[in-house]
């Protein structure tokens, strides 16, 4: 690299215009260019002392050789070199960069570079760059990225050095080192790093194909052991043996690196099945599981493996692996080979998650929670068949606090099992309340139920408990889960959902259709209803506003005709939506249409007054 600078400072591409060399600067040195001089096969510099003209001209056309010697080589070397004018314009581009851009010699022009930096550098760039036209002799290294024509990025280390006053070269020279490979890839394990990971999720959430992702953190433990035992190298080849067997693992469309000191990524895509996602953890269990050969002795180990699935909704890459990252500390904490699902989106900061946590610890207590209740009709004669219970959170600084907010944080501090009996409890006995005001046994409701709520060795019982005390028949009360119950704790979702349905409640599948592998889920579980998600019936794919919107939710009819399954239409908000989904034969709908969630004592006067219009 620095021979190659001191070469550029002597070469001046062809049709420049000459310069005159002043009184003190006779002498064009290239002391360390290591090449001998072709005839006398001596180091040579070429000296120009004052002189004739006739010597001048001589010793000029010498230079100019020289400088056309100098050009060509600089132009073929194997370096990136680029010499910028006073404004920043390219005035001459090696042949190595022009490759490393993607273009041909005569695609070259003055703004070249300020196109082939990335937008995001430009600024960064044109700041250094002014502030290094004016310190002649100094130089700046800035790291950047470079477009090459075909969109592909190379992260570059750029050293200018200005060269301005120079004047055999008036010009900001520019050595470019491409720095991708350090950039994107661990050098202990060969692996991608974490932003090369990063960067790949995003890609798969912003390009949704069929099926749907996981991401798996893959954390081996004793590595911090091994670093303090036996020092960092060996805690490094722990990492790199690692590293081979989840490559001799990995399949084609895996997309497997380095993401954390001691945490390995993976990211599978295009799963058609939950049930897919066990055998791979196993198989991953199974690689930390085997002896690493340290310093000559054999370290046992194992992983713990966190899991974030893209069936809920994550914003960014961030969020996906911090969720991911949250499940393998849970499955750590539990202790020894465990893995875990991440059953929340990580909730903004951990300081404002913190505090809704708190805050949420003490809401029971101060009786901040309500239910509203939203009626479900029967579509065929226009009757009510009852009201699903939706909680609410009236906190006493920040008013009412959305379920979609804080439903998360309950379920992941488990605080979801104290606030799910509670809804539980209350529901059921403002159902039998209702059933004696109205007199009417037939009255139903629908509460909603946590997956984190299934597999709690208490909510059989207190259901159970509810129903005597209250005088209310199981199969008035509906419990809805949505399919993430099934997909994170299958055994214990399939036991409590068994237990609920030998009580007599019966089960609707919730938000039906947004997830996956539904159908499976159907002849697995017990299952009774189903509720079409609202996004098929008001949504961008509803009925009205897409094409694929009727075609859908008549499948799913068809679909839940066949199992022998009745059929909520959520989401009605229109007649027009209402009319469609009562003719494809829906026994029962919801929707702003037909009542919005309200209070228990608006949904008493609701009744009262539908039973007047009866
Ligand atoms: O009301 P709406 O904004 O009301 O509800 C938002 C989400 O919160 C819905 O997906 C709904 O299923 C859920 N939700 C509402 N009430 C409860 C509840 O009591 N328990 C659980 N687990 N989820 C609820
Ligand atoms: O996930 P679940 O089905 O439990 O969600 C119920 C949520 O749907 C509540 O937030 C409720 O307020 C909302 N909701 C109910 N009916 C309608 C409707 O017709 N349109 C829209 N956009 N939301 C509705
Ligand atoms: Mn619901």
């Amino acid at each position: 690299m620095k021979n190659t600078a001191q070469l550029i400072e002597g070469a001046r591409p062809p049709g420049t215009p000459e310069r005159r060399f002043g009184a003190d600067r006779t002498t064009l040195r290239a002391p360390t260019v290591d090449e001998p001089d072709t005839e006398t096969g001596e180091f040579e510099t070429v000296e120009m002392p004052s002189c004739s003209t006739g010597e001048y001209r001589a010793a000029n056309a010498a230079l100019r050789e020289r400088a056309a010697w100098f050009h060509a080589l600089a132009l073929h070397s194997g370096d990136v070199i680029l010499v910028l004018d006073h404004r920043g314009e390219v005035r001459f581009a090696s042949g190595c960069s022009l490759k490393m851009l993607g273009l041909l010699p005569e695609e070259l022009d003055a703004s070249t570079l300020s196109r082939a930096l990335h937008p995001d550098d430009r600024d960064r760039f044109a700041r250094m760059f002014r502030g290094l036209t004016g310190r002649f002799g100094d130089e700046e290294r800035i790291a950047a990225r470079l477009l090459h024509t075909d969109g592909h990025t190379t992260h570059v280390e750029l050293l200018a050095v200005n060269r301005l006053a120079d004047p055999a070269l008036e010009g900001v020279v520019l050595y470019v080192r491409d720095v991708t490979e350090r950039m994107v890839r661990d050098p202990v394990t060969g692996l991608p790093n974490r932003d090369v990971f990063l960067e790949r999720l995003q890609e798969t959430l912003d390009q949704p194909v069929a099926g749907f992702f996981a991401v798996l953190i893959v954390q081996l433990e004793r590595y911090e052991f091994v670093r303090a035992s036996l020092g960092a190298r060996a805690a490094g080849t722990m990492m790199a043996q690692m590293a081979h067997r989840l490559r001799a693992l990995a399949g084609d469309d895996w997309v497997l690196a380095r993401v954390g000191e001691r945490e390995f990524g993976v990211l599978l895509r295009g799963l058609t099945d939950p049930s897919d996602i066990p055998p791979h953890a196993d198989a991953l269990n199974r690689a930390g599981g085997s002896p690493f050969q340290l310093d000559g002795t054999h370290v046992l180990s194992f992983v713990n493996i966190g899991i974030a699935l893209s069936t809920r909704s994550y914003d960014s890459a961030d969020e996906v692996l911090g969720a991911a990252s949250h499940a393998v500390q849970t499955a750590r904490g539990k202790g020894g080979s465990t893995r875990e699902f991440a059953t929340t989106r990580v909730v903004t900061s951990y300081s404002a998650r913190l505090r809704l946590e708190t805050d949420l610890l003490g809401a029971l207590e101060r009786k901040e929670f309500s239910l509203h209740w939203q009626p479900i009709a029967k579509l065929a004669s226009g009757g009510l068949e009852g009201f699903e219970a939706l909680i609410r959170w009236q906190h006493p600084v920040r008013g009412n606090v959305r379920p979609d907010e804080f439903i998360p944080v309950a379920e992941e501090s488990k605080l979801i099992i104290p606030i799910g009996a509670w809804v539980l409890r209350t529901a059921i006995a403002q159902l039998g309340s209702w059933q004696r005001t109205m007199n009417r046994s037939t009255l139903g409701i629908s509460v909603n139920l946590s997956p984190v709520q299934l597999g709690e060795p208490e909510l059989v019982p207190a259901v159970r408990a509810s129903l005597l005390a209250h005088g209310v028949a199981a199969d008035r009360v509906k419990i809805e889960v949505t399919e993430t119950a099934f997909v994170e704790r299958p055994e214990a979702a399939a036991a409590s959902l068994e237990a609920l349905r030998a009580l007599g409640c019966r089960i609707a599948m919730d938000d039906f259709g947004t997830g996956y592998a539904s159908l499976q889920y159907l002849t697995r579980f017990p299952v009774d209803i189903l509720k079409i998600d609202r996004s098929f019936i008001s949504g961008e794919q509803g009925l009205l506003r897409s094409a694929r919107g009727r075609p859908l939710v008549r499948t799913i009819l068809d679909l839940a005709r066949s199992l022998e399954l009745e059929v909520v239409a959520e989401g009605i908000e229109t007649k027009a939506e209402l009319d469609i989904v009562r003719t494809m034969g829906a026994q029962y709908g919801q929707g702003w249409l037909l009542g919005r969630p309200v209070p228990a004592d608006d949904a008493l006067a609701f009744m009262r007054r539908i039973r007047q219009a009866d």
